[in-house]
């Protein structure tokens, strides 16, 4: 297996920061990627940051994370959460651990955000947390697979 943990986002999370501050705070997406290589660093694991606004793009990157053996799959699905079975089924071919990660809390929202397809495939969910969310589920993720020799700073 590899040490690598794929870290997909999905539609509009380019904006993050940049509007609706009151839901999905102030950092941006180059502010998850740091707080996500920072965690992963902790376990001695390489990330492959990844976003996109094309449900296929998305999904070839998930067979790509299956191809490369990745050590785990970190995926905030966003608005594809609610209506993609075409991810869905891409994550049910990966062997390797899946965290879904939201950074709002959708079980506080509208209705229609409270069911996830993604759930299905997913080892743990986490929401609600924040970009927070994304170190919590790497760390998650690292003690799914082993990880639990935490490297020393
Ligand atoms: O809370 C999350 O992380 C979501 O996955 C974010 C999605 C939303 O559709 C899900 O229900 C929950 C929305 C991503 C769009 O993000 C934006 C951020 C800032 C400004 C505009 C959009």
């Amino acid at each position: 297996m590899s040490k690598t943990v794929y870290v997909l986002n999905g539609p509009n999370l380019n904006l993050l920061g940049e509007r609706e501050p009151e839901i999905y705070g102030s950092a941006t997406l180059a502010d998850v990627e740091k707080l996500c290589r920072n965690a992963a660093k902790q376990y001695a694991l390489a990330v492959e940051f990844r976003q996109s606004n094309h449900e296929g793009e998305i999904i070839d990157w998930i067979h790509e994370a299956r191809a490369a053996n990745a050590a785990g799959l970190v995926i905030n699905p966003a608005g594809y959460t609610h209506t993609s079975v075409a991810i869905l089924d891409a994550l049910l071919a990966l062997e390797a651990p899946v965290i879904e990660v939201h950074v709002s809390n959708i079980h506080a929202r509208e209705t229609y955000r409270r069911h996830s397809y993604v759930s299905q495939a997913a080892h743990g969910v986490i929401c609600g947390f924040g970009i927070e969310g994304y170190a919590l589920a790497i760390s998650g993720l690292a003690a799914m697979i082993g990880g639990r020799n935490r490297k020393k700073d």
